[in-house]
């Protein structure tokens, strides 16, 4: 393994925006060592004063409706407007095929050479939770860096989805036309968290994309309102021809000036620390529990029982929950 730098050499490598640096601060946050996770949480706080000043976007949907294209297309814009543009991807699924460093960065050719873009690609190891965990990281250290927009890039299916909402000021749904939502695997829950959904793929003749973005038109009407106030519009593009992007751009920009506005950014973004906490409570204490050897031995003992139905699952939990606490 490469040699780790300093605090100090990875907080002003950082401020100065130098990449190498980002990206070996990156490493460091999705490292597993306790050394370097110790580290890791320094260097987050040393740079906390930093953060926040980005706008965060999650841009979702299933594989294959074209996510990273959109992407390289719809960051050509905001690069023109000279902001820095930094493109995070949790994508469980890559992770498991062993990265997607090629697939990401050869769908993003422009943004790939551009100096004012940082695109980052799904770790390639780790569990989904932590995947999309230290993806939060990665955010900061990019905000820290001085990147104005930061979108991550999260496959539309399951629970890597509410992470990247939890962490995210706007998001995005990418669809296309031709495939009901069932298809597409896009669940209700994900519909009424989407502040944007997008209908990719209007190109080509006889394209369905107007139809589509009508029909789901009709279905976020049924959606409780989301709780930033402002109902989700639809749009259509196609990110391969390069139109429609400029009105989903000019959106973008309405909607972060709307919530700056109402207060509702502030108010999420207090919301998703605590949550934040939560969560990283949970973990730890989980942590805790299955890595105690006293544990470990009891489960080892109470498993059999349970599964040959001579002891209650409640009583077997009560157990271990008694042993770990007079363990304190
Ligand atoms: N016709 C058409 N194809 C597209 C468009 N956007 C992406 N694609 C194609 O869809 C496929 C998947 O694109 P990709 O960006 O990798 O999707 P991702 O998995 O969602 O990131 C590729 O073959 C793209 O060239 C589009 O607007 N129109
Ligand atoms: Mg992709």
């Amino acid at each position: 393994m490469r040699p780790r730098l300093t605090l100090k050499q990875y907080t002003t490598g950082i401020l100065a925006a130098d990449r190498h640096i980002l990206s070996r601060a990156i490493t460091l946050v999705e490292s597993q060592l306790p050394t370097d996770k110790q580290l890791a949480q320094e260097l987050i706080k040393a740079l906390m004063p930093h953060t926040g000043r980005a706008f965060r976007i999650a841009i979702s949907g299933a594989p294959g409706v074209g996510k990273s294209t959109f992407l390289e297309t719809l960051g050509s814009t905001i690069v023109q407007q000279e902001h820095k543009l930094a493109i995070l991807a949790v994508d469980p699924s890559s992770s498991r095929s062993g990265g997607s460093i090629l697939g990401d960065k050869s769908r993003m050719p422009l943004l790939a050479q551009h100096p004012q873009v940082y695109i980052r690609p799904s770790p390639t190891t780790g569990i989904l939770g932590g995947v999309a965990e230290h993806t939060r990281e990665a955010m900061l250290l990019c905000e820290a860096a001085g990147y104005a927009y930061i979108c991550i890039e999260t496959v539309g299916v399951g629970q890597s989805e509410t992470m990247v909402q939890q962490m995210t000021d706007l998001f995005l749904l990418l669809m296309m036309p031709g495939a009901g939502d069932e298809l597409q695997g896009i669940k209700r829950g994900i519909l009424e968290m989407t502040d944007l959904l997008v209908i990719n793929k209007a190109d080509g003749p006889g394209s369905q994309a107007a139809s589509a973005a009508q029909q789901f038109r009709m279905a976020l009407k049924y959606l409780p309102t989301p709780a930033s106030g402002i109902a989700p519009p639809v749009f259509t593009c196609s990110a391969l021809e390069r139109t429609g992007i400029t009105e989903i751009w000019q959106y973008i920009l309405h909607f972060q000036k709307q919530i700056i506005e109402n207060g509702f950014l502030e108010r999420q973004r207090k919301n998703q620390n605590l949550d934040w906490m939560h969560h990283q409570i949970q973990n730890e204490l989980l942590g805790l529990f299955y890595k105690n050897k006293d544990i470990q031995d009891l489960l080892h003992n109470l498993e059999p029982q349970i599964a040959q139905g001579q002891l209650w699952p409640g009583e077997a939990v009560q157990r271990l929950i008694d042993r770990f606490k007079n363990q304190e």
